[in-house]
């Protein structure tokens, strides 16, 4: 009888949460000065960078805040025909993973590199959901300049997320599954033989490289998000979970059974003394790490087969739960670093708990039982307070700098601020329409900026003009610096985007990267001057060493290729000057161009398969004799006695 009634009630909220509410009088919630607080003048800068996750394209975009203009969209786990990321031999091994290349993820959410908890917005992270890896992207050069893959994982939703000196990105799987040599094994043996992996990856202060340092046994829930503790609760991570119920199929009922499930609480600064003791276990583990090189102007991809496991089982206080109503989503700590919120996208409440109440339960072993042989402490006594009333389906929750909380709903369609204090609603807004993840410039640091606040929308019906079946998803962006909240503009997102961060642009703007020194190029194909430029045939290998400058490419007449050869274009921009790429394709290639930065090296890779002259040109409109930068290639049959030549055209 019981069984049957969370059926029905599960039923319920199946169909709430498939078909969200869609408010009304969308057009009178805005102001008469809402245009002119996003207005950025022609010619003027935004006052913040929001950086984007998006989604299902592996990619992340670049926006300017308040304007909301985009200012560009970079690949991160995606091949990029635009610029030839992925396509050119240098940027292939960033894609390689143990199943080989793999040129797409899922992109859910971005992490900002701190340092005392406040943003110093030197890196992003971002993880892969499907194929689990992490990838670090340089803020300097808007560049994606690494990706580790996540062994022992499948899902890697909970990441990335870091500690407050980035010491630390995490990645927590979100699916279970049997790791090592016994992995063909009944599904129905999950509660035995399945396992959660929480990974922790250690941050170089300097480099910013990226190492596997160690990773957790947990029991095989599905993590879903996490935050690290900051500020007092510095050296503590917090993951939320779902499906503790240990199910593993139709878990949309059969993972919503308890009341309850858990907030994961992990002292690392524990784990770290396990480790030092050599307490930590080596297991064979199978992941590759790629680096991309800002001298060499490459990728390498190197893989890595142990991994360094702690079992919190046996290493008692690294691991404790805190059980949080009802299949919580995000979890995310308050800039005090005190509060921990939860947020139960079944639960009628938002419940959140403190820091410093966890750790007098700790102390007092105030603990209601054992999963798999770690304590769960009692709610009531981790307890802060809940937030009642607060909507439904609570997901993400950000904070200003003032003391509010802000919780995305996404069934009732709004933001809902709270007082973390008090716990009191103070205000709420709809959203349009089933707003996922928030974003406060600065509002998972230690120090927000408030001011703004940015709701990303899953679903915008009738915002937009239609595009076909596919609708454009929406940011919104909400000024919050008053009482209440106030709807400015609505803006469309590249891809689908879950979590974003935004940072004050003077953080980076006077740092970036305006061009690549030729003296420093050590690719072994760069040319340091138009003289070097040559054709060399090795085999059925030809190298074309072309240089590319306003506006020329040499050589430009290539004879002497023939069908079914390799040929390499290894081409150097010789520019020494911010804003002048060139770029370089060729007709019959069946990749993609080459956009070359100044001072860069870049090849592609193509194997003529007919005969015939082959126009090449430069695809970026560099100068006014742009249309003149091009050149032809002359493909003769195989086996020709055709002999390589090649000229700049010049007469001599
Ligand atoms: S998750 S809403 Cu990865 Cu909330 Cu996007
Ligand atoms: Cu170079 Cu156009």
């Amino acid at each position: 009888m019981k069984k049957q009634v969370w059926l029905v009630a599960c039923g319920l909220i199946s169909v709430a949460l498939a078909s969200s509410c869609k408010p009304k009088g969308a057009q009178s919630a805005i102001v008469g000065d809402a245009a002119a607080k996003v207005y950025v003048a022609p010619g003027n800068h935004d006052e913040f960078y929001n950086i984007v996750s998006g989604g299902f394209n592996g990619q992340i975009s670049v926006v300017g805040l308040p304007s909301g203009r985009v200012l560009k969209v970079l690949p991160v786990f995606s091949v990029n025909p635009e610029n030839g990321w992925g396509y050119s031999e240098e940027s292939k091994p960033m894609l390689n993973t143990s199943q080989g290349f793999v040129p797409w993820d899922d992109l859910h959410h971005i992490a900002i590199s701190t340092t005392n908890a406040e943003h110093d917005a030197r890196w992003a992270f971002a993880n892969g959901n499907n194929t689990p890896r992490i990838a670090r992207i340089d803020l300097n050069s808007f560049k994606t300049v690494e990706i580790l893959e996540i062994p022992n994982s499948a899902g890697n939703h909970s990441s990335p997320f870091i500690t407050q000196n980035t010491e630390y990105v995490v990645a927590g799987t979100r699916f279970s599954i049997p790791v090592g040599e016994n992995s063909d094994v009944s599904i129905d043996s999950y509660k035995d033989n399945f396992k959660g992996y929480i990974s922790f990856i250690g941050v170089n202060p300097e480099s910013g490289e990226m190492n596997l340092s160690f990773q957790l046994e947990a029991p095989p829930f599905n993590f879903d998000l996490a935050r690290a503790g900051k500020n007092k609760s510095h050296g503590w991570f917090f993951f939320s979970t779902y499906n503790t119920e240990m199910a593993h199929t139709l878990l949309e009922v059969n993972a919503s059974q308890k009341d309850k499930d858990f907030i994961m609480a992990v002292n690392w600064k524990k784990a770290e003394e396990y480790i030092n003791a050599g307490k930590g276990v080596m297991k064979p583990a199978k992941y590759v790490h790629n680096k991309w090189n800002e001298e060499t102007h490459s990728a390498t991809s190197t893989t890595v087969n142990e991994v360094l496991t702690l079992d919190p089982a046996v290493l008692k206080d690294i691991v404790y739960f805190i059980p949080c109503p009802k299949s919580p989503h995000g979890t995310d700590t308050d800039p005090t670093g005190e509060y921990i919120v939860g947020s139960g996208k079944l639960a009628a409440i938002i419940p959140v708990f403190s820091f410093t109440k966890m750790l007098a339960a700790i102390e007092n072993k105030d603990f209601e039982g054992e999963v798999n042989g770690m304590p769960v402490l009692k709610y009531e006594s981790v307890l802060h307070g809940e937030v009642v009333k607060p909507g439904l389906g609570p997901l993400h929750t950000e904070f200003d700098n003032r003391g509010f909380a802000y919780t995305s709903m996404f069934v009732s369609s709004e933001i809902v601020k709270w007082n973390v204090e008090t716990l009191e609603v103070v205000d709420r807004v709809p959203t349009y329409y089933s707003v996922g993840h928030l974003s406060v410039p600065g509002g998972p640091t230690g120090k927000p900026h408030g001011k703004y606040m940015v709701a990303y929308n899953k679903i915008t019906k009738d915002r937009y003009l239609p595009t076909g079946p596919e609708l454009a998803h929406s940011a919104q962006l909400y000024d919050i610096s008053g009482d209440k909240m106030q709807l400015l503009l609505d803006f469309p997102t590249i891809g689908e985007p879950h979590y974003a961060e935004a940072f004050p642009a003077s953080l980076i703007k006077d740092r970036q990267v305006k061009f690549y020194p030729i003296e420093k190029n050590q690719s072994p194909y760069a040319l340091k001057g138009v003289k070097d430029a040559r054709v060399e045939r090795k085999g059925n290998e030809v190298h074309v060493y072309l240089t590319s400058i306003r506006s020329n490419f040499r050589p430009d007449n290539i004879e002497g290729v023939h069908v079914g050869d390799e040929v390499y274009f290894h081409v150097t921009n010789l520019e020494q000057d911010w804003d002048v790429p060139h770029g370089f394709a060729i007709k019959g290639a069946n990749t993609a161009e080459l956009l070359i930065m100044p001072g860069e090296t870049s090849t592609l890779k193509w194997v003529p398969d007919r005969v015939g002259i082959f126009p090449f040109y430069c695809t970026d409109f560099c100068s006014a004799l742009h249309q003149e930068m091009q050149g032809y290639l002359r493909v003769s049959p195989k086996g020709s006695n055709q002999p390589l030549k090649f000229s700049t055209g010049e007469v001599e």
